[in-house]
């Protein structure tokens, strides 16, 4: 393989340290407080400088209007949001590690969890029926999946049955095995340059990470010199629409918006043909969180997908599913209704790093081989990269 190179990491870690970092936040950025103009002398205090101002959008606004708009379409549609709306928070970059580096650290816990638990079975310890199938638990716990965790297991009671093993013994096992799964799914994000816009569609749950992988995705192909376009789809939620405009000031990624309760239909047909006028190369189209299982939303999801492809009808040309590492099982759920109701054409893989059960993305891959293009360890812009199997294999075996 490839990957496996000497010198990847180097390669990896310089292609890195070469890309432009990424442009300060002006909007997000704490600013410094003005130095106290020169006050004459006075028997009064002088009135300490005001505090910095951090203008990030704050929590959806609450006036009357808006409260009327939401309840008004809520009666409509019956569209209840999961959680009330958050406060729009759009971190800003994170001191630059390597990659690798993130990634082993994203992965710590999974990585934490699987390998201290095979390190207690394992110690000086011969390889029988008992500890296998205490291996195989603990592969399971881990959401790799009863494929994988048999796989493993098998692998094992070939190679080592009766001998003495250990728990280095295990992990490499474990390491090739999930690269081996991970590799055919492990496929770039492909721009096709023929479409002009190439229209990105990024659909999943609530909090399942959609608009932050938007604006890292808008982030990377901007500073590959595309010309990029958002359209805020989640026409639902104020502060939806908010936090995609701040991460279109911080990329420079103009965002077609409308007024919170329009229709997101509407909207995605706007975007398209604005994005198509204007010649832009990639148009990525937000929209607003839905659990698989709400009907009408999925409804309304396949709507959006038929006003697109109205305007251009190849589009959507990548349908992205953002999946939420912590949500576990539920994620094989999500992909496979997702991809019925909306076609989907690739995974993203968020929030590895808030989790013990990244082994989750390695059953999805052997139930579904759907493309995994890109995983998210962070909140920051630099805290997604296009996928590697053998990255991620030796990250959450704990070989680095
Ligand atoms: N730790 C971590 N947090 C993440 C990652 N990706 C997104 N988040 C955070 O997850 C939260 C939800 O992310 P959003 O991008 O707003 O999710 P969304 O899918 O657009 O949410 P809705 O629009 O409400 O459906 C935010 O606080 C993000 O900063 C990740 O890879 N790691
Ligand atoms: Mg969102």
């Amino acid at each position: 393989m490839t990957d496996k190179k000497p010198g990847f990491f180097k390669r990896l870690w310089d292609n890195l340290t070469d890309e432009p970092d990424s442009p300060a936040p002006p909007e997000t950025q704490p600013q410094q407080a003005p130095a106290p103009e020169p006050v004459p002398p006075t028997p009064e205090p002088a009135p300490a400088p005001a505090p910095p101002e951090v203008p990030l959008p704050g929590p959806p606004e609450t006036t009357p209007d808006y409260v009327e708009e939401v309840e008004e379409r809520e009666a409509a549609t019956a569209f209840v949001p999961l959680d009330p709306p958050a406060v729009v928070e759009v971190p800003v970059e994170a001191p630059r590690q390597s990659w690798f580096g993130r990634l082993t650290t994203g992965l710590k816990r999974s990585s934490d969890q699987l390998t201290g638990s095979i390190t207690s079975v394992f110690t000086k310890r011969k390889l029988d029926n008992a500890t296998l199938d205490e291996l195989e638990d603990i592969l399971i716990q881990a959401d790799l999946g009863i494929e994988t965790a048999m796989a493993i297991t098998e692998r094992l009671r070939q190679d080592r049955f009766d001998r003495d093993v250990s728990g280095d013994d295990v992990r490499a096992v474990l390491a090739a095995e999930v690269e081996s799964v991970l590799g055919p799914v492990a496929r770039p994000l492909v721009i096709e340059g023929g479409h002009k816009p190439f229209v990105i569609l990024m659909i999943g749950v609530n909090g399942s990470g959609k608009t932050t992988t938007i604006g890292k995705l808008a982030q990377k192909l901007t500073a590959e010199g595309k010309s990029v376009m958002l359209a805020a789809g989640d026409t639902f939620r104020a502060a939806a629409i908010e936090q995609l405009q701040v991460w279109g000031q911080r990329t420079g990624a103009p965002v077609i918006s409308r007024p919170a309760g329009a229709d997101a239909s509407g909207l995605a047909f706007d975007a398209v043909t604005e994005a198509r006028a204007e010649g832009r190369d990639v148009l990525i189209v937000d929209t607003a969180g839905r659990l698989q299982n709400r009907d009408e939303l999925m409804s309304e999801l396949e709507k959006v997908i038929r006003v697109i492809k109205k305007v251009d009808p190849t589009a959507p040309h990548a349908t992205l599913l953002t999946l939420d590492a912590t949500t576990g099982q539920n994620a094989l759920r999500q992909v496979e209704i997702f991809g019925q109701r909306a076609g989907v054409t690739g995974l993203v893989m968020t929030k590895l790093d808030g989790t013990a059960r990244g082994g989750i993305l390695v059953a999805i891959a052997r139930k579904f081989g759907l493309p995994v293009h890109f995983i998210g360890v962070g909140e920051s812009v630099g805290d997604l990269e296009p996928f590697t199997a053998s990255d991620f294999a030796r990250a959450i075996a704990g070989r680095d």
